[in-house]
């Protein structure tokens, strides 16, 4: 009986420290995500669907526009993310500064940020926010990831889209313009957010991945959007999945906004890409 004990007591032991090793040599699944914005239906769905993962890659803009800020940061640090950046409204949020955001979305997204972020978050989830890093550097198999919500260039503010120009794109990619010859980040893999708009492309040999926004997408698709990236072949997949967009709606409107404000947001989601007012 006592040895039975033992044995099961150290069996027990044993196999839960061998389920926290990470997986060798199979490649890993990792879960990127970015742009949530609030929107905590449109997070947990992707979870549910996203399958198992090996790691979850964060990209930034955690708050904002959407009406549970509060709720997505509750449920994405309890994910226990390994990596996690600052976005642009992260950073707002945080130092109570401008988001610096796209002219024809600025008005709603000051009016939000006031009226729902400032007044939901609690102040240790302020602080929290302040601690985020812009920047996340990891190797894995062999493949290095540079982690950054806008460009490597321009951390916070900074957009890579496919359809800048070849030099623009690989400025984008350029941290730093005081070397005295500027070279594009050091990095097979970067991961960026920041559009709302998936992307997956190489530059200069270095493959840019961007999953696209979970909370609010705006490539004319509503819905959320995520990517799972294979660490061993490299292989990038964006994937979309509907979530209850019309939930969404009843909550904006339980914060009992300023009408042009939850018309506007709302119409957003829906339509799955920027209105005007
Ligand atoms: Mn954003």
């Amino acid at each position: 009986m006592l040895y039975t004990s033992i044995h099961h007591l150290l069996g027990v032991g044993i196999l839960d420290w061998v389920a926290q090793l990470p997986p060798v040599g199979f490649g890993m699944r990792v879960l990127m995500l970015s742009d949530i914005h609030g929107n905590a239906d449109a997070l947990r769905v992707v979870l549910e669907s996203a399958g198992k993962w090996d790691a979850v890659w964060l990209l930034g803009d955690f708050v904002d526009y959407g009406p549970e800020p509060h709720v997505v940061i509750d449920i994405i640090r309890d994910l226990r993310p390994d990596a996690l950046v600052m976005g642009n409204h992260d950073n707002a949020v945080a130092f109570d500064t401008d988001c610096r955001c796209a002219q024809e979305i600025h008005e709603l997204s000051e009016y939000t940020r006031r009226e729902v972020s400032l007044k939901l978050l609690s102040r240790e989830q302020i602080e929290w926010l302040k601690t985020l890093p812009k920047t996340v550097e990891i190797i894995l198999d062999g493949r290095r990831h540079y982690i950054v919500h806008g460009s490597p260039r321009n951390p916070l503010y900074g957009y890579v889209k496919p359809d800048l120009q070849p030099a623009e794109l690989r400025l984008s990619l350029t941290p730093s313009m005081v070397a005295l010859r500027p070279k594009p980040v050091e990095a097979d893999v970067v991961a960026v957010g920041h559009t709302h708009v998936p992307m997956s492309i190489t530059v200069d040999g270095i493959k840019v991945v961007n999953p696209g926004s979970c909370g609010q997408p705006r490539d004319g698709d509503p819905r959320a959007s995520y990517a799972i990236y294979n660490t061993e072949v490299g292989s990038v997949e964006i994937r979309r999945v509907w979530y209850d967009i019309e939930r969404v709606a009843r909550k904006i409107g339980e914060l009992k906004l300023e009408d042009r404000y939850s018309k506007w947001l709302t119409a957003i989601l829906r339509a799955g890409k920027v209105q005007p007012p």
